[in-house]
């Protein structure tokens, strides 16, 4: 709360002097579609920042990639090509497998716990990315991810030979282990990517399936609530450091009221995709029991890999996440 009132005093402050004293562009890629409610969320962030400091920063979102692909939006604000940008956080898990903590099957499963898993995990992350010269603003989660296919799919077993989209290394293990065939596909290329039979099934939100228009293509969505990955915004530490203690506080204040909204309006959106699919023509159901026992299987065998992998820094948030339930 203590943001919010100084970013409301500041804000008054700022407004009431007439001319800033410098002013420049923050241009802040973002690899969803504009419709999409990570983006709708981010270009209000950008307005509250663009009035907040009275003009001292303006940010110009570019949903879909437009700017950067979404697969190179970190390295951008890294080396300064960019200032701002969103990103998937599990994406960076080939570079340090804690970046994929919510990507672990069936170990938060609904948007409470995905908060829980999130304030268990942020310490850490936020260490992390610090190391890496970006400090991180604020983190939405996607609603929970289930399974698309063409055809009618009651067992792993039948899921074998697929071509799967993958989105990040624990969407392309999934299918690894359940005889798939992972191609990485970005969001912004999905509709293609579908609509030409490069892939035939996929794991992620009912969103990002709206989005895409997904009936076009596939005719069922089982829900598994596998788990709730979630997108991020970072900004590089430089410029960060650079800014004035007044204009941190605001982009702070903004970023909590972004992050409050977005998991607000992750709930919505859930409900009113999975309505969309049905309106699309899509089957939506829950996972038969046979196809949920297997995939249970494979989470398992997932989580294992993921404990060796993220060492210490990992069982450390699995612990503490565990220790809130
Ligand atoms: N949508 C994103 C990531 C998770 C989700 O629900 C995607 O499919 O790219």
């Amino acid at each position: 709360m203590k943001t919010l009132t100084n970013l409301l005093t500041a804000t008054a402050l700022t407004t009431a002097i007439a001319s800033p004293a410098f002013a420049e562009t923050w241009d802040m890629p973002l690899a969803y579609p504009a419709t999409n409610f990570h983006s709708a969320v981010a270009a209000e962030f950008g307005k509250c920042v663009t009035t907040g400091t009275g003009g001292d920063i303006t940010i110009a979102t570019h949903p879909s990639g437009s700017l950067i692909a979404g697969n190179d939006i970190k390295r951008a604000i890294q080396t300064g090509q960019v200032p701002i940008g969103e990103r998937l956080m599990s994406a960076h898990q080939n570079e340090n497998a804690v970046f994929g903590f919510d990507s672990i099957p069936f170990l938060a499963t609904s948007f409470d716990d995905s908060a829980k898993l999130w304030e268990a995990a942020k310490p850490t992350l936020e260490k992390v990315l610090a190391d890496q010269d970006l400090t991180l603003l604020y983190t939405v989660p996607w609603p929970p991810q289930g399974i698309y296919f063409k055809a009618p799919i009651a067992s792993v077993d039948e899921m074998s030979g697929i071509k799967f989209r993958a989105y990040n290394a624990a969407t392309a293990r999934l299918a690894e282990l359940t005889g798939m065939l992972p191609v990485q596909i970005e969001a912004a290329e999905l509709s293609q990517a579908l609509a030409t039979g490069v892939a035939d099934s996929m794991i992620s939100s009912a969103a990002t399936g709206y989005d895409s228009k997904l009936w076009e293509s596939l005719n069922y969505f089982y829900e598994v609530d596998a788990w709730l990955p979630r997108n991020y915004i970072m900004v590089n530490s430089g410029v960060w450091d650079g800014l004035s203690e007044e204009n941190r506080g605001i982009i702070t204040g903004c970023a909590e009221l972004a992050e409050y909204a977005g998991n607000w309006r992750a709930r919505e959106y859930t409900g009113f995709t999975l309505q969309g699919l049905r309106d699309g023509g899509m089957t939506v159901e829950p996972a038969s029991d046979a196809l949920k026992a297997g995939l249970q299987e494979i989470g398992a065998t997932m989580t294992e890999e993921w404990l060796a992998a993220a060492g210490e820094d990992g069982a450390a948030i699995v612990e503490a996440y565990r220790a809130m339930k």
